[in-house]
Formats: structure tokens, sequence, C-alpha cells
């Protein structure tokens, strides 16, 4: 029988966690034959709601649930871990400067970075979802000097996700139909979301949408402000569809991108497509034997070129900021 693998949620007793630790329990995370310890990070106030979370997911009696540990010390929590998601992050509140939330969040970020770093597996992979994502990352690799960078990736499937979802209802195609969409940049409402290179069953989707307006005006904003519009209709954050695109991310990253076919995650850039060397952004990857790659030699036309730079702009910003407050 497989040894277990020990995935660690940081967040746990939030709402995404909550959305989330179920499908990992049920084997969505890393495939129906693979069994899984949970270990669940939490400040001391999120421990009693975290136990009550591990009490419904005992009364699942999931099959490949091997275990469940509840800490709110990071050094006992990434102890052993071979995937790690952060999720639990300090949101922007009313009157907050970005510097205010940047220093708060290098507060958690930094310290599990450094827990990282000493205590989880040596295959270890992260995945922050925890805003700002992206920065996040790099707090937390920064911290983390022994594990190779590559590992610390940011959550921008949602984003992803959406733009396909969004492109369908246009076209009246089917989301299956929908490959090779990319999201570039920040996981911010600066992201770009680029349709030039994806295909609709086959054929260029800018020439089946055949409407730049639209693509300008109407589909870049619905998909960089979803995450408003879903608070506004919900009267709450995305939960439900933020866990299932962590699940979609670990879930790719680990068993591989199909043939044909790309996806978007936040990673190290290594200077491809004029995004600095070191920053946290979203490419366009493909993914193989748990590992990934970002797909080269894509043209970039002048729509996407400005708005891949004012996204990663964004993005050196945040780190010269993150850099200035000494989390780096
Ligand atoms: P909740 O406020 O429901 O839950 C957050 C949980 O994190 C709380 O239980 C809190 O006690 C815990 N927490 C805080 N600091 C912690 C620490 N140092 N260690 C361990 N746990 C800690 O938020 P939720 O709706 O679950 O969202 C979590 C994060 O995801 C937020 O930062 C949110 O902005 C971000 N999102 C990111 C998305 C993405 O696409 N990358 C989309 C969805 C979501 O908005």
């Amino acid at each position: 029988t497989r040894t277990p693998v020990n995935v660690t949620v940081t967040g746990a007793a939030g709402q995404i966690g909550y959305a989330l630790l179920f499908r990992i329990a049920s084997g969505h995370l890393l495939g129906a034959d693979v069994p899984v310890k949970l270990r669940l990070l939490e400040i001391p106030q999120g421990m009693k709601a975290a136990e009550g979370t591990a009490m419904e997911l005992d009364d699942c009696a999931f099959p490949l649930l091997k275990g469940i540990d509840i800490f709110d010390d990071p050094n006992k929590g990434f102890e052993g871990a071979n995937v790690a998601l952060l999720v639990g992050a300090r949101p922007r509140t009313a009157g907050m400067e970005r510097g205010d939330l940047l220093s708060a969040n290098g507060g958690i970020f930094k310290p599990q970075g450094a827990a990282i770093n000493a205590h989880a597996a040596d295959d270890i992979k992260v995945l922050v979802v925890g805003n700002p994502a992206n920065t996040n990352a790099l707090i937390a690799q920064a911290a983390a000097p022994d594990v190779p960078a590559e590992r610390f990736t940011a959550m921008t499937r949602l984003d992803h996700n959406r733009a396909i979802s969004q492109l369908a209802k246009k076209t009246g195609a089917d989301v299956t139909d929908i490959k090779r969409l990319t999201i570039w940049g920040n996981h911010s409402a600066t992201q770009y979301p680029d349709v030039f290179h994806a295909e609709i069953a086959g054929k260029n989707a800018a020439e089946v949408v055949n409407d730049e307006l639209w693509l300008a005006d109407t589909f870049i904003p619905t998909v960089a402000k979803r995450g408003a519009a879903i608070i506004d209709a919900r009267g709450a954050s995305s939960a439900a569809s933020a866990a299932n695109a962590a699940i979609d991310h670990v879930h790719t990253w680990v068993n591989g991108t199909a043939a044909g076919d790309w996806t978007s995650m936040g990673i190290p850039s290594d200077g491809s497509y004029g995004v600095p060397e070191g920053i946290i952004s979203s490419f366009p990857v493909t993914t193989k034997d748990g590992k990934y790659e970002i797909v080269q030699g894509l043209d970039i036309n002048e729509f996407s070129r400005a708005r891949i730079d004012a996204s990663v702009a964004e993005l050196v910003e945040e780190r010269d900021a993150v850099r200035e407050l000494g989390l780096l």
C-alpha cells in the first residue's frame, strides 16, 4: 500500500478551508488512489472551529484519509509536508494602506516559509492562495532558501477557470472545447486573461470572438473583477470556486497537463517574456512528472504586451515594497 501524502492546509477553519478539505480527503487533490494525511494549521482563535471541521471529516469515513492533526504552530504544521496549501492570510480591512497589508502578511508568510524550510519533506510543493497571493508566495520563498525556488507557486487558476467559463458563454462553446488560455501577471485586478493563443474547438479563440472591443471592455474586466462581483452577490468572497481552483492547480502540477493544452500558474519568473526574473507572475505552463515548464515562443501582440507589462509592473512594485520592509 502507498505511503500517505502529507498535505498541510493553513486557514483550515476559514471558508475556503471548509470547501477544500473534504475534496482533498476524497481524493480530488492528488488522485483517487492516493491516501492522504491532513495537517491543519490555524491561529489559536481558529483551533476550535478547525476541530469541528476535523470531526466532520471523520464523519465522512473517507477511505483515503489516513489521519488529521491540527496545529497552531507552523513548525509542527509543516512537519513532513509534501504539499502545502497556504490559504490563511490577513485580508485588507477598511483604511488599511498597501504597506500595512504587505507587512501584516509578511508576519504570516515569512515564518511559514521558514517553517517549511526547516520541517517540510524534500519534495514539498507549495501553493499560496491567501492574498496578495503572488507576493505572499515570494515572501515565503525568500524565507526558505534550502527549498528549490520553483516549488513556491501562487494561484491564478481561479482566474483561468473564470476566463474559460466567460469565453464559453460568449461563443456558445463547451468549456471542454477551450484550450490554451493564459492568465498573465498578478492575481489582482491588473491580471491579463489572454485569448490570442487560446483555441475553441481547434480554432483560434480571438478569431472566433472577432471583437476586440468585447475583449477589452467586457471580457477582461469581467474576469478581473469577478471576485468583487461574487462578494456583491453572495455577501461573502469566492470559497467553493477558489477551493476548486486550488484542487485543480495542485492536481495539474502533480498529474500533468493534457497533450496540446496548458494551464496558468503563478511561478517564479526565469525572465521569459520580459518578466523580470524572480518575481512570482502567472505564465502559461505545461506540467509533467510533477514539474512545470513555461510555454515558450508565443508571439505577444501589442494588445497583450501592454497588459502583461502593466500587471508585471504592479508585481515589481509589490516586490520592491516588501523588500523595503525587510521581508525579502
Ligand atoms: P477566511 O477569513 O474565511 O479564512 C481565513 C482563515 O485563515 C481563518 O480561519 C483564519 O483564522 C486563518 N488564518 C489567519 N492567519 C493565519 C495563520 N497565520 N496561520 C494559519 N491560519 C491563519 O478567508 P477565506 O475566504 O477562506 O480566504 C482565504 C484567503 O484566500 C484570503 O486571503 C483571500 O483573499 C484569498 N483568496 C484568494 C483567491 C485566489 O484566487 N488566489 C481567490 C479566493 C480568495 O479571495
